[in-house]
């Protein structure tokens, strides 16, 4: 089987709202999730990223930690309530002074920063006049992303617009469970039109930048969830409801980034139903011209369908407890429902473990879009690790989860696949959304007990050997 080239980027990530914690810090404004979090009920027991691994005020000794493990790359997001308090307007310069530290930091021991403007934090402050909903939104975004390249395109040459635009946007408005806590299917579509706006708008940004000669010449893209569906049976039935998955939940989301355009079948569906998007003149041709230099996927897990009739299930809420099995049936009636398959495994948090969907998943990429380099942006299992008596962390489960899923980028790249990087997520135990601390992630444990004191895991000496070795020693 073909090696990792040489060159390849071996990383891990995390998100500002999950790790740095000092929500009130030096001048940092409110984001939609510092608000959110609070309304009771909206968390796993009302978690919340108000400490998270204090990351902001720690970020040195997690950086010589990176540095240990041998890490080529880290991905980490900037929060934009850190740049800009209120979204637009002034600057704050002591968050651009923390994020400049950072990249200093990760620079003097030669990890490559792999910086996302957007994982979710949106400001407050512009939620408040409509959030994602408001053009001025998109404008909003790329000033700051301009600021973000002028601030640290001197050092940073990878750049992600947005991590998961579909996530945010069918937890955040279809199924109510993220901020801004909307169900409603039509401003999904709105929403979804608005992002890629942004996204484009963001792109001419840094394209400009980058012909002028101001900043280095780098790359740019974004980071989709990638959640392959397979077909629970050969039945016609249960391949059309996959086929109606992909559709809505992939190439709806996928092809406005890759091909600058949407997918006629849906475009056909959501215009008969709501009348939505609503396009202006230049939108196309902006999203059109907004080439990506490659695709960062999250990749976790894939999903099964079955048929749904019109009178089948509906949305339901997800396991966020850890209670294996919790998680009910759910789907769009008359379309698909994801189903459990009872032939492979599932994590406590009822996500399906399904290596070959990494490799299956980018293939259908490429297939559809041609040759793009990928980056896989976000790999890992959610897991309670176990902890020996001696304190040690014995997470050999996510060893295994991290080591199929490289096969699946070493069988990908055999395959003439451009996979450029991975990303394991997460570097540390950090917070997960709406499922607390409890469903770690890390190769670097915190002790919340104990000051919150870092500890390395058994993963963290196995992913130095994957380092070491360029991938040879799984
Ligand atoms: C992705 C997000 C991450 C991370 C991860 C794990 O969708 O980009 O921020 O949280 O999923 O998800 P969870 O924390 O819900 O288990």
């Amino acid at each position: 089987m073909a090696n990792f080239p040489p060159d390849f980027l071996w990383g891990a990530a995390t998100a500002s709202y999950q790790v740095e914690g000092a929500y009130q810090q030096d001048g940092k404004g409110p984001s939609i999730w510092d608000i959110y979090s609070h309304l009771p009920g909206t968390t796993y027991q009302g978690t919340n990223g108000d400490i998270a691994a204090d990351h902001y005020n720690r970020y040195e000794e997690d950086v010589r930690l990176m540095a240990e493990l041998g890490l080529r790359s880290y991905r980490f997001s900037i929060a934009w309530a850190r740049i800009f308090p209120n979204g637009m307007g002034e600057v704050n310069p002591e968050g651009i002074a923390f994020y400049s530290r950072l990249i200093d930091e990760l620079l003097k021991y030669q990890i490559i920063p792999f910086a996302t403007l957007y994982h979710w934090d949106l400001p407050q402050a512009l939620q408040d006049i409509g959030g994602w909903e408001n053009r001025a939104v998109a404008d909003a975004f790329a000033t700051y992303a301009k600021i973000c390249f002028e601030q640290f395109g001197d050092r940073v040459t990878y750049w992600l617009t947005f991590n998961e635009v579909i996530n945010f946007i069918m937890l955040g408005y279809r199924d109510g469970l993220h901020p801004p806590g909307v169900k409603d299917e039509r401003r999904v579509v709105e929403v979804t039109h608005i992002v890629n706006i942004a996204h484009a708008k963001a792109i001419a940004e840094y394209r400009q930048l980058t012909r002028e000669g101001k900043i280095l010449a780098g790359k740019i893209g974004m980071a989709h969830v990638l959640l392959p569906g397979f077909p629970i049976s050969d039945q016609p039935e249960d391949i059309q409801a996959y086929e109606n998955y992909e559709v809505m939940d992939h190439h709806w989301f996928y092809d406005p980034v890759l091909r600058g355009d949407y997918p006629q079948t849906m475009w056909n569906y959501y215009q008969s139903k709501w009348g939505a998007p609503t396009v202006l003149e230049g939108d196309l041709a902006l999203l059109k011209q907004a080439k990506s230099d490659f695709i960062g996927v999250n990749y976790y897990q894939s999903t099964f369908l079955a048929h749904n009739p019109l009178n089948g299930v509906g949305l339901t809420t997800i396991n966020t407890t850890g209670e294996k099995g919790s998680q009910k049936e759910s789907g769009i009636p008359g379309l698909f429902k994801r189903v459990i398959n009872p032939n492979i495994d599932y994590t406590d948090w009822d996500w399906a473990i399904y290596p070959e969907g990494l490799h299956e998943g980018i293939k259908r990429i490429q297939e559809r879009y041609g040759t793009i380099p990928i980056v896989i942006t976000e790999n890992g299992i959610g897991a309670k690790d176990a902890i020996a008596a001696n304190g040690e962390i014995l997470d050999y489960p996510r060893i295994e989860y991290l080591k199929q899923h490289i096969l699946a980028c070493k069988r990908a790249i055999a395959d003439s696949i451009p996979v450029f990087g991975y990303f394991a997520w997460s570097y540390i135990d950090l917070l997960s959304w709406l499922n607390g601390y409890q469903k770690q992630y890390g190769f670097v444990y915190i002790d919340r007990e104990k000051d919150l004191e870092r500890r390395k895991k058994q993963s963290y000496f196995w992913y130095q050997r994957v380092i070491q070795t360029n991938g040879a020693k799984l």
